[in-house]
């Protein structure tokens, strides 16, 4: 049998298809540094709630021919949503929607002689099944991190269709699991472009201060593609240095030098201009320089006790009820984190977007990042590691040149009792030290025993966190047990330092019904009151290293049905939806002010 040119073309587009028809490749890092076309705006849908189009195979698009062909599926016609951008708040048929949306996208492109192409994705909630032309690439699971895959071969010259099938159905063993408190926002909620590389490129590089130095800065530089000894140039102009490193046949090239910094603090956001050169390719990134350790019961920032001002944030965007999607998304909440008097925020549950972290970064905003694993999680599921190992290895990978970031975040509130939750978390643990070990490691509980006006905190997973960082809910979920400045404390990690990484209550702003010194009326004298406790509780707390109240704005959170006081809403917001600030924020602000 001959096969003719065309053939064998299809042949090879199936075979290289197949080879990548499993997973997305880990993105290459500081996307906003490349030479990219983006692939944001319009993108039309197909809305699939009992999934029809697996079967009828939307992805291909089929051309009908014959007089008698028909296609119960079309893009035409249907209805636009904009990227990035959570699909719930764009249709209101969509509003409580947890399924399938189709998502294409047409562009052109000519390809050129010698340069690589990646299809990238900045987060799709929560998977995303990516076809190219017809031929799917790969599939990727969790929807906070990027992703991307080469398409070198498959792009073709002119018109190409990108069409992504993304599903946020709950599932038992996904990170998140079933139960979550916040708004599941489904769809393309972060940018998508096609990036155009040389054939060599810089794929990676982490440039940070050496373990517990001040003066030393160490790191590695990983190019990709045919990189036998290759040599890169590295360049701080502002510190006058610049040198030339020559990479093993792996692409992979380390460096240290002694350097005089002004290092990253708060009060001093410091970011020096790096370069990084690869024959024709210049990457140029803004990184600061700080260290951030433990000491025996002290948070030390820069060699100097720091303690830790935070508030919990979620990524959404209150005024306009959706995923925060752009800068100014980002400066309203951490504008607000700033008002307040914050020197750090908790970005929770899931990582946020790169550009959040940032405007934190440069804002002088210290940032707590944090995977997805969350309270029901399935321990005793053989694939929930695996999903974890991957979600720690991008979110990590995106951010570990972002000197803000000082703690990596591995779980929030898993419970002791669950089959396997220790093996599995300590092996996390284990995983994160090897990707980074220059930052705080936590896990986040709220096990602990609060009876007799006593807390006990005995929970194992702290032994492999850095802080000991609790949930309670004192005064809210739990009635104070005695005076909250007698509150006795017990536990097993004496020498650790102690964060307080939840507390609060609900309020409605400006409510005045009912009494105001009884929870079932959601008044703010009431959620005022848990604060003004909380602050004399944390004069009980032996090597209290830092607070976090729950939350800065109220938010969407569909489990809360109370249809008066909160209609949908987790009312623990210092400020409500509309941005008013409630008593319990000059709680906060005046606690913040004397630290
Ligand atoms: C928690 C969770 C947080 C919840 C909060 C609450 O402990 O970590 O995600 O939303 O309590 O409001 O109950």
């Amino acid at each position: 049998m001959i096969l003719k040119t065309r053939q064998v073309t299809l042949i090879v587009i199936l075979l290289f298809a197949w080879l990548h028809n499993c997973y997305s490749q880990t993105a290459m890092i500081n996307f906003a540094g490349r030479d990219r076309i983006m692939l944001n705006g319009n993108w039309q849908v197909i809305i699939d709630p009992v999934g029809a189009g697996d079967g009828k195979q939307v992805w291909l698009e089929k051309k009908l021919e014959a007089k008698t062909d028909f296609a119960e599926y079309s893009f035409d016609g249907g209805p636009i949503l904009k990227v990035p951008g959570d699909f719930n708040s764009q249709l209101c048929e969509l509003s409580f929607y947890e399924g399938i949306v189709w998502y294409k996208k047409q562009f052109q492109q000519i390809k050129k002689q010698g340069k690589r192409y990646f299809l990238y994705f900045g987060a799709v909630n929560y998977s995303a099944d990516v076809f190219l032309n017809g031929i799917k690439l790969g599939t990727h699971e969790g929807g906070f991190t990027s992703f991307q895959f080469e398409v070198t071969r498959l792009l073709k010259d002119g018109v190409n269709t990108v069409i992504v099938r993304t599903d946020n159905h709950r599932i038992k063993n996904g990170l998140p699991a079933l139960g979550f408190d916040w708004f599941n926002y489904g769809g393309i909620t972060r940018d998508v472009a096609l990036i155009q590389t040389e054939e060599s490129f810089i794929k990676d590089y982490f440039i940070h201060l050496k373990k517990g130095s001040l003066d030393t800065v160490c790191g590695w530089i990983k190019l990709d593609g045919n990189v036998d000894k290759a040599e890169i140039k590295l360049t701080i102009p502002e510190i006058n240095f610049s040198s030339r490193l020559e990479t093993n046949n792996e692409g992979y090239a380390e460096f240290v030098f002694k350097a005089g910094l002004e290092l990253w603090s708060p009060k001093n956001p410091k970011r020096y201009q790096v370069l990084i050169e690869n024959g024709k390719e210049k990457l140029i990134d803004t990184i600061g320089f700080r260290c951030i350790e433990v000491k025996g019961a002290d948070v030390l920032l820069n060699g100097r006790k720091i303690f830790l001002k935070a508030i919990n944030i979620h990524e959404e965007n209150p005024l306009k009820k959706r995923r925060c999607i752009n800068e100014n998304d980002a400066r309203l909440l951490l504008s607000a984190a700033k008002e307040l008097g914050c020197n750090m925020v908790r970005l929770v549950h899931y990582p946020h977007n790169e550009s959040t972290i940032k405007m934190a970064e440069n804002m002088g905003i210290m940032v707590w990042s944090e995977l997805p694993v969350y309270q029901h999680i399935d321990f005793t599921d053989n694939t929930v590691p695996l999903k974890m190992n991957r979600m720690l290895e991008e979110m990590i990978s995106r951010d570990k040149n972002r000197c803000g970031i000082i703690v990596w975040s591995l779980s929030n509130e898993t419970y002791p009792s669950a089959s396997n939750r220790d093996k599995v978390l300590v092996e996390l643990t284990k995983k994160c030290k090897s990707l980074d070990s220059t930052r705080l490691i936590v896990h986040v509980t709220n096990s602990q025993n609060y009876r007799h006006n006593s807390f006990e905190v005995r929970d194992t997973l702290y032994k492999h966190s850095d802080l000991v960082a609790i949930n309670e809910y004192a005064g809210w979920y739990i009635p104070w047990q005695g005076k909250p400045s007698d509150t006795k404390w017990k536990t097993l990690f004496p020498d650790k330092p102690v964060f307080i990484s939840e507390f609060g209550g609900e309020a409605l702003y400006g409510s005045k019904y009912g009494q105001a010194d009884e929870a079932a009326y959601w008044r703010e004298e009431y959620q005022e009151k848990i604060y003004k406790d909380q602050v004399d509780m944390f004069n009980t707390i032996p090597h209290l290293a830092g607070v976090c109240p729950w939350i800065l704005f109220d938010y969407k959170s569909p489990s809360r049905l109370h249809p008066v006081y909160q209609k949908g809403y987790n009312r623990k917001g210092l400020l409500s939806e509309k941005g008013n600030k409630k008593k319990a924020w000059y709680i906060i602000k005046a606690f913040y002010n004397k630290k």
